[in-house]
């Protein structure tokens, strides 16, 4: 009991697909507040609400018992506060017509949105373990050295990409960059220019990509046989006129 509504959405963060939650109005009374959520993370469940005023499963069991009597809350009306869309109904007709309607409005591509920035996450992290295990034994390599940042636009307002490090005590350190989403077209801002930065600003330079793909993709990988990246948290790339495009920050801390 109370499954139903964050089991429904854990399927919509897990697969991005748009979930049809059946729930009791005693079960949404313990857990319905989850959906407040939805908003934020572009999640668009439709929520079918079976309102008997009752713990009617109970009843069966216990038909003497008073608390299985719940007052007739108007849930239809909190569904606004919660960031979506109520409509209460009583007939087949009415609650076909109202399916009808969720299934034509809703968040959908937030939901896709967020479901593909997991996927190519997830892709970036597969392809940086790939790229790694090609040049460093593997047994060397512990999970807890990677570290993950995303890149964002800044002057362009175009693209972004993922920054992936490997920073270990024991080994060398090991930088990856992938963009995607910059202009293929725009030939006279290459090469771009990949610099890590630290808190005093000091700099490393961490490779260069001379060409973009049909996407506006790339990957540059850069061994760092010297330096260690412990502090080199900001990464920047920066196009041939000398304005970053991208940058964003890796949590070396995880
Ligand atoms: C976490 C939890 N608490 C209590 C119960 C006991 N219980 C089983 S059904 C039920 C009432 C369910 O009411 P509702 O969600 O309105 O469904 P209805 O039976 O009215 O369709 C309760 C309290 C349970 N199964 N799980
Ligand atoms: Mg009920």
């Amino acid at each position: 009991m109370g499954f139903g509504v964050p089991g429904g959405i854990g399927v919509a963060a897990a697969t991005g697909r748009r979930p049809l939650i059946l729930v009791g109005d005693g079960a949404f009374q313990m857990t319905g507040w989850e959906l407040g959520n939805c908003r934020r993370y572009g999640f668009d469940p439709i929520v079918v609400l079976f309102n008997n005023a009752s713990w009617e499963m109970l009843r069966v069991f216990q038909p003497e018992s008073r608390f299985n009597d719940l007052s007739d809350w108007n849930f239809a009306t909190i569904a606004a506060s919660l960031g979506g869309h109520g409509e209460r109904v009583t007939t087949r007709r009415a609650l076909k017509e109202a399916l009808e309607r969720a299934r034509r409005e809703g968040w959908a591509p937030g939901a896709e949105r967020a479901a593909q920035a997991e996927r190519s996450q997830a892709e970036a992290l597969e392809r940086f373990q790939h790229v790694v295990s090609q040049v460093i034994p593997s047994e060397a390599v512990s999970e807890s050295d990677m570290h993950l940042g995303q890149l964002s636009p800044v002057s362009t307002g175009t693209g972004g990409g993922f920054v992936l490090q490997l920073v270990s005590p024991t080994i060398l350190d090991f930088s990856m960059v992938i963009v995607n989403g910059l202009d293929p077209a725009a030939t006279e801002l290459l090469p771009y220019r990949v610099r890590l930065v630290d808190v005093d600003g000091d700099e490393l330079r961490a490779g260069r990509i001379d060409e973009l793909d049909a996407d506006g993709g790339a990957e540059v990988f850069h061994q760092f046989k010297r330096a260690d990246l412990t502090g080199f948290t900001t990464v920047v790339v920066v196009d041939a006129i000398g304005d970053v495009v991208l940058s964003g920050t890796v949590d070396q801390s995880s």
